[in-house]
């Protein structure tokens, strides 16, 4: 029987850069679920028998989630639900899904690579028939709706068995229990050599690849042991845990650590990688040498025709403003655009969708490309895969020739985290009111070129979106980019994203907190980091 719950508003149900993100306890609230995906109902038109994607990365709170979901969209009217087995999707495998079975959209729950269990976060993000997240009119609509709901309706059928595969129902509504990992292996298996990774694992090439107990644990046993045949073991971590081990699941040198430090290691394997909690995130390192997610990104952009799913060449590229340049100088070579977006991959939809840009990528270890409408996590890492057994040199060597094409792109992002809201806010108010007379300042020897508060035009919607981060431009080419995240769930993070080019094939070798160390100093000062948040230091850096 479907049941109309009576229920009134929540503060705060807007989703972020990626989506509504919330310590689990507040989604543990009476309603709070049900009000969230009953605005987001609200929002849609013309769903009526449609198909509805559902499933997540696998932390506390994503089952019972799943149900009162499920539950909905029986009482939404929705004709059939794709639900993961056991409410696993990772978030690209999500987007997979969508796309190959002509989904109405899909509901992820996940808040992606924030620390999870029951003191931990949790997330709900909606996802359009493009299997792309909700861009912003959709996003502005929900949130809307959040603050004048009154009620919403839901089943009051028994919970689903998610561990079986198969159909079932609730109400009128078809249930179907899916293979998390079919639709995506497949569509991996059509975009890559798999042939030629096979050779190189099979020539003794080694690799460790971490999932941080978080989703892509089974995609990569299947996809990396099983079908590649990289030896049993290469897959640590790969068991998808509620609370992850207790880790954040954020692939950097901070919270993959101990990846970093084998890689760095004599008994370093040939490549190392890792992925996130939700799996659209990756990190890249080869034997003794990070590649940073703007190099990867740029390094991606100008071999991805080794691989069959490119090999007729990439039609543009498009990265997140905060992103370094090295993307534009792989673009400007192959006489492409490279498209500069806000933070956060709904910017990419619209570009993907009309065939402008083919790969993208984000500082924050996200990379991806047409195949889907999300970033993935193992997309690159079996791109670097096919790009090694292709060329057949090291990661080191690969990335040192890039710089030696294109010159390198410095770069490094300081995080100030749980970070007082107001001090924070306070910190950008002061700097955009600046904007104006910072042009002309000579800061320890760099003189201010411009600045300015980056908008975007979508050259496909005509859709206007400001006050994305605050770009301080340098006459010698460098560049600091001041902005708060949307993704935290307690007080404010600063990101300070800098960045320096370097023509000079023999000043390739630096550690880039040397090279930047003079920026550093101007990013800390200029806004006066210390004297409004109190921090000396940033908490973490990548
Ligand atoms: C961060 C990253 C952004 C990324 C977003 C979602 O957002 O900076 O590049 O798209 O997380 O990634 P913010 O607003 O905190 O800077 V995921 O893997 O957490 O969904
Ligand atoms: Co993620």
């Amino acid at each position: 029987m479907i049941r109309v719950v009576a229920t009134t508003p929540f503060d705060g149900q807007k989703p972020g850069t990626s989506g509504l993100r919330k310590k689990v306890q507040v989604f543990q609230q009476p309603h709070y679920v049900e009000n969230f995906i009953q605005s987001v109902f609200d929002s849609l038109q013309d769903f009526e028998g449609e198909t509805l994607v559902i499933g997540g990365d696998g932390r506390y709170y994503n089952r019972e989630a799943i149900q009162t979901v499920i539950r909905m969209a029986a009482a939404a009217g929705f004709g059939r639900v794709m639900v993961g087995r056991s409410g696993i999707l990772s978030t690209p495998a999500a987007s997979c899904v969508i796309r190959k079975h002509e989904a109405f959209g899909g509901i992820i729950l996940s808040a992606s690579h924030n620390p999870g269990g029951e003191h931990g976060d949790f997330g709900i993000k909606y996802n359009i028939g493009n299997g792309g997240p909700a861009p912003e009119h959709v996003t502005e609509a929900i949130f809307a709706r959040s603050r004048e709901i009154r009620e919403y309706r839901i089943s009051d059928a028994p919970d689903v068995d998610l561990d079986t595969p198969g159909l079932t129902r609730v109400e009128d509504m078809v249930v179907d229990v899916i293979d998390p990992v079919e639709d995506y292996a497949e569509l991996m298996g059509a975009l890559f050599d798999f042939d030629a990774i096979r050779d190189l694992f099979s020539s003794g090439f080694t690799m460790r690849f971490d999932a941080m107990s978080a989703v892509t644990g089974p995609y990569a046993r299947a996809i990396i042991e099983e079908t590649l045949g990289a030896a049993p073991g290469t897959v640590v971590h790969g068991e998808p845990l509620l609370d992850f081990g207790g880790h954040h699941p954020d692939p950097n040198l901070v919270h993959a650590k101990d990846l970093a430090d084998l890689l760095m290691s004599d008994q370093a394997p040939d490549l190392g990688a890792a992925s996130d909690g939700d799996g659209d995130r990756n990190m890249i390192i080869g034997r003794g040498r990070f590649v940073t997610p703007s190099d990867s990104l740029a390094i991606i952009a100008a071999n991805a025709h080794l691989a069959p799913g490119y090999k007729a060449g990439i039609k543009g590229i498009a990265r997140s403003m905060p992103t370094s340049g090295a993307a534009d100088r792989v673009a400007e070579k192959l006489g492409i655009t490279c498209y500069e977006t806000p933070t956060g991959w709904k910017f990419f939809g619209n570009l993907l969708d009309a065939g402008l840009a083919t790969v993208c990528g984000e500082e924050s270890f996200g990379t991806g490309s047409n195949h889907v409408r999300e970033k993935d996590g193992l997309w690159a890492v079996l791109m670097w895969l096919n790009i090694l057994a292709v060329r057949r040199q090291s990661v080191a060597d690969i990335v040192s020739e890039h710089w030696a094409t294109y010159g390198r792109n410095y770069y490094t992002r300081h995080d100030y985290e749980e970070v007082d809201s107001a001090a924070a806010d306070a910190l950008m108010v002061d700097l955009r009111r600046r904007l104006d007379v910072l042009p002309g300042t000579v800061v320890n020897g760099l003189t201010i070129e411009r600045a300015d508060d980056f908008a975007y035009d979508d050259p496909v919607d005509g859709s206007v979106t400001t006050r994305q981060g605050v770009r301080v431009f340098f006459d010698d080419g460098s560049r600091i980019v001041y902005r708060l995240s949307g993704t935290g769930t307690a007080g404010a993070t600063l990101r300070v994203y800098l960045e320096h080019f370097e023509p000079d094939p023999a000043r390739h070798d630096l550690d880039p907190q040397d090279a930047l160390a003079g920026l550093i100093e101007i990013a800390r000062t200029l806004p006066d980091i210390e004297g409004r948040t109190g921090r000396r230091a940033p908490d973490v850096i990548t």
